[in-house]
């Protein structure tokens, strides 16, 4: 299995634009060479840039275009039978990513959203503009067309394809959208009385239920900033690292896994490169599971 590395240099989407300089940061501090080492067949990591600076709802037109190629790119990678896996830049990249996925699957996506935030708002409902607050709504076939309808007009995701886990930051209107769309939300607080490996197991069955293939998008915001504090946008009480990037890891054992996006790392807010360290140990664990299940399933099948 060919594992396609993706760098979507995108800041215009947050108030903190310096998360697009994340791919960069971590091709610095040797990303690929690490994949290498642990035994992944990875290739080159191109990485995209958006042309232009503007900020809040006058990046929409930058944004939008910006994913219109992010998505044509993931898609023909993921036709080509490789597995993409895109490094952000901000959230707002992921409209990109995942219309690209769903406008190729053949069949329903499945999409488990790990964050501290809803990134449900429309145009009308966001109290900042922050673009990269929207694109869960966009792939729901909601707020500006420009991000919800790349490449075809169809809604990227059903709503009950859809988990969002570790939230504990948002606002009314995007909350009501999720409730309205019944979209079911693992906040922080459910997540901390019945654990995260069980919350992460039941969103894992429901994504996988009727979908042709599931995709992970990580915030590394969802993190506790007290591990993890290099990100656009923290908020306190978070996920432990180690939960997630073991929970990553089961997952990512299973072959209808067929995308991974990580977003939000702020190389700014890393001088030890700490952060660094710990985003590429857990692409490397969860693309090892990945590339270990794609392995035993062509020795099951005898190819
Ligand atoms: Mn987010």
């Amino acid at each position: 299995m060919k594992i396609q590395m993706i760098g979507a240099a995108l800041g215009a989407g947050a108030q903190d634009q310096r998360c697009a300089q994340g791919p960069s940061a971590l091709h610095e501090s040797r990303l690929i060479e690490t994949l290498k080492t642990k035994g992944l067949e990875v290739g080159d990591f191109p990485i995209l840039n958006s042309f232009g600076q503007a900020s809040y709802l006058e990046a929409l037109p930058l944004i939008a275009a910006f994913n219109k190629g992010l998505a044509a790119k993931v898609g023909t990678h993921f036709l080509r039978g490789e597995f993409p896996v895109v490094i952000g830049g901000d959230h707002s990249i992921a409209a990109g990513t995942w219309s690209g996925i769903a406008n190729s699957l053949g069949g329903d996506l499945g999409l488990l959203w790990i964050d501290a935030h809803m990134d449900s708002h429309t145009v009308e409902s966001s109290e900042t503009g922050a673009v990269h607050g929207m694109p869960l709504a966009a792939l729901l076939g909601h707020g500006e067309v420009g991000l919800s309808q790349i490449g075809t007009a169809k809604a990227k995701l059903k709503p009950e394809n859809v988990c969002l886990l570790g939230v504990r930051s948002f606002e009314e209107g995007e909350a009501r959208l999720l409730k309205e769309l019944g979209v079911r939300v693992y906040g922080i607080d459910e997540i901390e009385s019945r654990g995260f490996q069980i919350c992460l197991r039941e969103a894992h069955a429901q994504i996988t239920r009727a979908t042709a293939g599931f995709g992970i998008t990580l915030d590394l915001d969802a993190l506790d900033p007290v591990h993890f504090p290099s990100v656009g946008s923290p908020v306190d009480f978070g996920l432990r690292y180690d939960a997630v990037k073991r929970g990553l890891e089961s997952l990512a054992f299973d072959p209808r896994f067929c995308a991974l996006e990580i977003v939000e790392y702020n190389p700014s807010l890393d001088e030890s490169g700490l952060s660094a360290t710990m985003v590429i140990e857990i692409l490397a664990s969860t693309l090892r599971a990945r590339q270990d299940a794609e392995l035993l399933a062509c020795t099951a099948t005898g190819t």
